[in-house]
């Protein structure tokens, strides 16, 4: 993405020296710190874009190809890159990221290094690119173009030797050299395991740190794009913020050290860290990142994609929201209502800054060019800041009449460094000072959201602790339209259905036969049974007022009702059947789990729910052996193999097996933890019969 000199100005990306006006003899702060670069700047400017995952998978109901797949199953019915990235930009998602190879080696693009690829397969007969397709429309729509080009590759023959870098880097080159500008490349840290490699069908583990030789890719990239911003291993500029849940921490540093990995590092930063390396939030709409019939009830809703952007952007991090085309090659009519609707919310909440117009005045200014009403008169590159030697300082807001938000957004002068430790926010509602947020860092964005709103006669920012004097760029207030979220929907392990809500006050109505519930379906009183499965359809409503929320789905297999753990080869096997998420098992690497069920089911698969929060010295089951028994002394296999996205993704796993098996008793057995650990931990285990 090239932006003109206007556009770079506009979004406070040049250097202080041309973006403004000599300052009447006051010179600017010093920087601090580690301080973001041209290419940071750009992609901080971007705040939200899409990821797109599409591919064999899409039509292969996986979320990890093998590799064995045959380039035929590729074949989307009505592929229109149109509406994929008009879907994106109607959420007001200003990049996308398409998943050019995945995991699974297909190619979505007719790369001269393979046949595997769009090339043999039947879709536009073998002359089609996606990469094509979805890069002009993005440039005709305005939003930037990036590739995710997977370093894992479990189909070629070379992978985890040499010959294998070579490939990959030749496939960069081509996407870097024939698709425009890039703004973004993922190279995605999923990196050996099995596979078909060529039919070898073995396992191969890679050193990721060494085997790619980064520095030496990371060279092509600046050589054919020198505007992209690499996401991958260490070094490189973006970081991965440490789940595929959608938040960052709070407080979440721009800045990094150059030590050792850490989930909890990447997802706060470190502050003081000798590295700009801003945190990147990457987080499906949907649970899985490829389309799958069985999910389209789990799309987020509005509601649920606000609060990601509040932790996420609102905490200073660029999100990037994954979209899941279907097998038509078009995101889901409902998906795109959603994004839609999360676009038109935004536009209302952000579209009316109530601070601009207020009479800023300053506990300390550095001079006329940093004055206090910097912050309000809706430029980017103007900022207010005090003398060198000041740590704390005030602004306030003086609303012409009092002024009624909900949000406030914060920015530092970025191209000067994180200056910022402590600030609080202070409301005087006419009855004196009342505190009402006190958080850690600003940088790029800050978003305080509150419970509810507040009217204000003044407004205060109070900077409590800083390293270098404040440089603000922004104090915004703003009003969210009224937004009702649907309920959430529960199941225990007795086969009880509960519905609720965070919000007061409001009545709950619900279906379970299917049709969309409205204010005239039963209202939720007291947990109702569902032992067998079904789908419950929930919505909410505010009693008196017309507005009701959108619809939550959640469709349920049998209940746990009667199952025990009849063998375990740790104790506290009971926690996989408590429908408790917080729960977990732990057990050696190849441990083994049988539970009787206390009657005999036709089985289709079975569920593993992985621990959101990991205890320290475990890791998720990395593997698996699905045994089946009619009574307990012979058994069957029924499925083996690798859980896909486990070690990055706490969603549920569901393995299905080849064909529907009766049996009452179930036998997993677990031969090793994901990262080698010494325990393997997980939350719940189910069966599939539907
Ligand atoms: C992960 C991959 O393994 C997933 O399949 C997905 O592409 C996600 C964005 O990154 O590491």
């Amino acid at each position: 993405m090239t932006l003109s000199r206007r556009e770079l100005l506009s979004l406070g990306m040049l250097p202080l020296s041309t973006a403004l006006p000599a300052a009447a003899g006051v010179a600017p702060p010093r920087s601090h710190g580690a301080v973001p670069s041209a290419r940071h700047l750009r992609w901080h400017a971007l705040e939200r874009y899409a990821f797109v995952h599409f591919g064999i998978n899409t039509f292969n109901d996986r979320e990890w190809g093998y590799g064995d797949e045959s380039p035929a199953l590729f074949d989307p019915s009505d592929f229109d890159a149109g509406q994929i990235v008009a879907s994106a930009r109607a959420a007001g998602l200003r990049g996308l990221i398409l998943t050019a190879k995945h995991h699974d080696g297909f190619c979505l693009w007719p790369s001269a290094h393979t046949a595997h690829s769009v090339r043999s397969s039947p879709w536009r007969g073998g002359r089609g690119d996606v990469v094509r397709e979805i890069s002009d429309a993005c440039r005709r729509q305005g939003l930037a173009f990036g590739v995710y080009l997977s370093p894992w590759d479990r189909r070629h023959a070379e992978y985890g030797r040499p010959a294998y870098v070579d490939y990959f880097r030749a496939q960069l080159r081509e996407l870097l050299t024939n698709y425009g500008p890039i703004f973004e490349i993922w190279f995605d840290g999923a990196n050996g395991g099995d596979g078909h490699y060529g039919g070898a069908r073995e396992m191969r583990r890679i050193d990721a740190a060494s085997y790619y030789d980064w520095p030496t890719t990371w060279r092509i990239v600046r050589e054919l794009q020198p505007d992209a911003a690499i996401w991958g291993q260490r070094g490189s500029d973006l970081r991965w913020v440490g789940n595929e849940e959608g938040h960052a921490g709070d407080p979440c540093w721009a800045t990094m050290d150059k030590g050792a990995f850490s989930i909890e590092k990447n997802h706060g930063g470190v502050r003081g860290g000798e590295l700009w390396r801003p945190a990147e939030v990457d987080v499906s709409i949907r649970p899985g990142w490829f389309w799958h019939a069985h999910e389209d009830e789990q799309v987020k809703s509005v509601g649920r994609l606000l609060r990601i952007e509040f932790e996420s952007v609102g905490r200073g991090a660029g999100l990037l929201l994954n979209l899941a085309p279907d097998r038509r090659g078009r995101i889901p009519d409902h998906d795109a209502q959603v994004l839609r609707e999360w676009g038109q919310l935004r536009a209302a909440a952000f579209g009316r800054d109530l601070a601009r117009g207020a009479l800023a005045s300053a506990s300390h200014v550095r001079g006329a060019a940093f004055a206090a009403g910097c912050v309000n008169d809706g430029r980017d590159h103007t900022y207010w800041s005090c003398d060198d030697d000041v740590r704390q300082a005030e602004l306030l807001l003086k609303p012409r009449r009092p002024t009624t938000f909900d949000v406030v957004r914060l920015r530092e002068h970025l191209p000067l460094g994180q200056r910022v430790t402590t600030f609080a926010l202070d409301v005087d509602d006419g009855a004196g000072w009342r505190e009402i947020a006190r958080h850690q860092a600003i940088g790029s964005q800050r978003l305080v959201r509150l419970a509810t709103p507040v009217t204000a006669r003044r407004v205060r920012l109070r900077i409590v602790e800083a390293e270098a004097c404040p440089a603000i760029s922004e104090f915004a207030l703003f009003l969210l339209p009224e937004l009702l979220e649907p309920p959430t929907i529960a199941r225990d392990a007795a086969g009880q259905v509960s519905l609720g809500s965070d919000w007061t006050g409001v009545a709950i109505h619900y279906t379970v036969d299917g049709s969309t519930p409205h204010a005239r379906s039963p209202r939720f009183e007291l947990p109702f049974a569902l032992p067998d499965g079904g789908t419950v359809k929930a919505i909410c409503r505010r009693p008196g007022r017309s507005a009701i929320s959108a619809v939550a789905t959640r469709s349920f297999d049998v209940a746990k009702a009667g199952w025990r753990i009849a063998v375990a080869s740790a104790p506290g096997a009971e926690a996989l059947l408590d429908e408790n998420a917080a729960s977990l098992w732990l057990c050696p690497p190849g441990g083994e789990v049988t539970v009787d069920l206390g009657r005999a089911l036709a089985l289709k698969g079975f569920a593993l729910l992985p621990a959101a929060h990991m205890p320290t010295g475990s890791g998720a089951p990395a593997a698996y052996a699905c045994e089946l028994s009619t009574d307990g002394s012979a058994w069957r296999l029924a499925a083996q193999g690798e859980f896909a996205n486990i070690a990055a993704n706490s969603a549920l796993q569901a393995v299905r097996f080849d064909a529907a098996t009766a049996a009452r008793y179930l036998r997993l057995t677990l031969p090793r933890a994901v990262g080698g650990e010494a325990q393997i931990a997980f939350a719940e285990l189910a069966v599939l019969t539907r």
